[in-house]
């Protein structure tokens, strides 16, 4: 299984997606702190809400095969700025996470700007696209 990394600002569904990928009952729970797992990093939005501990979230990325770029559909604007993925020298994935009737076309052109040539769109409470994530997550990271 690739190590995969989650950053998206707070409420976007990071903790949701990692209950969903593990198969675990959904449950909101808070994100204190960088939870650092088995094969799965969650971390708390505000990190990177803040351009101080963004920073830090760049030098965790060494912890990780994949780093996922989380965003809600019907977030306002993008935290992601364009071409952000060459900051780190891991696999960037976006990752867009649906919510009620909300397209995820806006979220999706979004991360592509920030150079994600890869994206999944998933609803980590109905369960839609998590398999395909997983499918990615489970073969071998390939040579950079
Ligand atoms: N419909 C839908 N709702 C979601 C999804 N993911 C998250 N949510 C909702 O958004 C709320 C916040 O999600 P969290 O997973 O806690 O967000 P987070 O990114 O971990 O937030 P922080 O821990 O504050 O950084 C959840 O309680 C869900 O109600 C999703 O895929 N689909
Ligand atoms: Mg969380």
């Amino acid at each position: 299984m690739k190590k995969l990394m989650l950053m998206g600002r707070s409420g976007a569904g990071k903790t949701t997606l990692t209950q969903a990928l593990r198969g675990d009952s959904i449950a909101y729970k808070k994100t204190q702190y960088v939870g650092y797992g088995d094969w799965l990093i969650d971390t708390p939005g505000e990190y990177i809400e803040t351009s101080r501990l963004g920073n830090a979230l760049a030098l965790y990325a060494y912890e990780a095969d994949v780093i996922g770029l989380l965003q809600a559909a019907d977030e306002p604007y993008s935290l992601f700025p364009p071409n952000i993925t060459c900051m780190v020298n891991r696999e960037v994935i976006g990752i867009v996470t649906l919510r009620d009737g909300v397209s995820p076309d806006r979220a999706i052109r979004w991360l592509k700007i920030s150079g994600c040539k890869k994206i999944f769109v998933v609803d980590s409470v109905s369960g839609d696209g998590i398999q395909e994530l997983l499918d990615f997550l489970k073969k071998p990271t390939e040579k950079r």
